[in-house]
Order: structure tokens, then sequence, then C-alpha cells
């Protein structure tokens, strides 16, 4: 059964991979099952037949046969357990694998999008410039022991996982910040990531529906 999956008509980050059904995508790409995508608008996620499927009205989605699901983490999860390639067989690896996936989700994502909508959200206020700092370096903290852990390996827990790719899409929020390339191995990592084929296949695919939306 093909999935179908939600994602934005028009991205805000004109198809740059930051919204979220980049890593359903690469996630679907990295196992090779085809998906279909169905486009909404912001108005649209905040209508009841959405809201049905995401209650926060927000995208992706994901949907098959009768089964719907939200969450990235949660998406990502249910596609990696459901076809081989993203997760481990040993089921202590698979654990860890896993344990890597709410660890980008939880302890990287939650101070890396704090530090990112900062400026939208309080860039206003007369401390933000003393602020901005302070939430860099809980992301500078983060960055530092996620490198000292991953040191000179190729992946976070032996081969690619999910929680690679789960952790790679949260890193990538800090493109062009230049916190990820004060750690060299982080920087060699993501860069690793990002030339898989399948990542490739995803972030193109994104990209093409803004321009698609932005030439029409
Ligand atoms: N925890 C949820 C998940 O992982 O699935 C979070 C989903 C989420 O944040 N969705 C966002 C959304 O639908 C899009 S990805 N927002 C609309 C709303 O809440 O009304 C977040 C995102 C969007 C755009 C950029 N950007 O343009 O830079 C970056 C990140």
């Amino acid at each position: 059964m093909i999935p179908t999956i939600t994602a934005f008509a028009l991205s805000p980050d004109q198809g740059q991979g930051l919204a979220r059904d980049m890593r359903v995508r690469w996630a679907l790409e990295e196992v090779g099952q085809p998906y279909d995508v169905r486009l909404v608008s912001f108005k649209e996620m905040k209508q009841p037949e959405h809201l049905a499927i995401q209650p926060f009205g927000q995208i992706p989605t994901y949907e098959e046969g009768d089964l719907s699901l939200f969450e990235t983490g949660a998406i990502v999860l249910h596609i990696a357990q459901h076809h081989p390639g993203l997760l481990p067989n040993d089921a202590n690896a698979r654990a860890r694998a896993i344990t890597w996936m709410f660890a980008a989700l939880n302890t990287m994502e939650l101070p890396i999008v704090e530090f990112d909508v900062a400026p939208f959200v309080v860039g206003d206020k007369p401390w933000f410039k003393e602020f901005l700092p302070i939430l860099e370096d809980r992301v500078r903290v983060r960055l530092n022991e996620l490198s000292r852990r991953l040191g000179d390996a190729d992946w976070l827990d032996g081969e690619f996982s999910a929680g690679d790719l789960v952790m790679v899409t949260v890193l990538h929020r800090l493109d062009g910040s230049g916190l990820v390339e004060e750690f060299p191995n982080l920087s060699a990592y993501v860069a690793r990531a990002k030339a898989r084929p399948a990542y490739k296949r995803a972030f193109d695919d994104q990209l093409a529906v803004f321009v698609a939306a932005s030439a029409g």
C-alpha cells in the first residue's frame, strides 16, 4: 500500500529541507517505499479534516490504509519498524538506535528550535541581544556533547540508522548559524548523511514542490 504524507503547499523555508516532512520523505527514500504527497495550505491545516489526523494543525501526517499518524518521530519509527534498512536487527542495537531518535527530538531539537525561533518570538524585546547568546551557548553545550560521543565514527552507533536520520534533520536547522561548523566531526557527519542518495532525492522532491508552487 502506498502511504500518503502531507506537506506545505508553500513552505516558508522555500524548500530548503527545514519543514519536517523532510525526515519522513528521507526515511521513505532510504527504505525504497514510494509515497504520495498531499499538499496543504496553512488554512487547510487548521480545518477539521486535517485536525482529525493532526490535532495540532501541523504537517506532516502519514496515512496508510486505515492507519493515520502524526509526529515525525512516530512516523519515522513506524517506517523503520516495517521496512529493513533503518534499524539494526539485534534487539539491543535496535533499542540504542531508537534512543538516538529520542535524543535528537528531545535533548537536541528543543534548544536548537528555541535558538532558531527566538528572533521571531522575542526579537523585539529590549533584552534580546543578551538573551540570544545564552540560547546559543545552550545549543553549543549539546553540540559539544554530541561531538564528543560521535568521535571519529561515521554514525552514532554502528551502521547508519533512523537515529542518524533524525539527528541530521535536527542539526540541519542550524544551517547558516556556523554552530555545527565549530565541531569538524559533526560537520563531516552531517555532510556524510546529506551525501546519501536517499537524502538527495527527498531534498529535491521537497524543493520541487516549492519551485512548482512559486512558478504557478
Ligand atoms: N513535533 C511535530 C513533528 O515532529 O511532527 C512538529 C511538526 C511541525 O512543527 N510542523 C510545522 C507546522 O506544521 C512544519 S515543520 N507548522 C505550522 C503550524 O504550526 O501552524 C517546522 C518548520 C516550518 C518551517 C520552517 N522554516 O520555514 O524555516 C522550519 C521548520
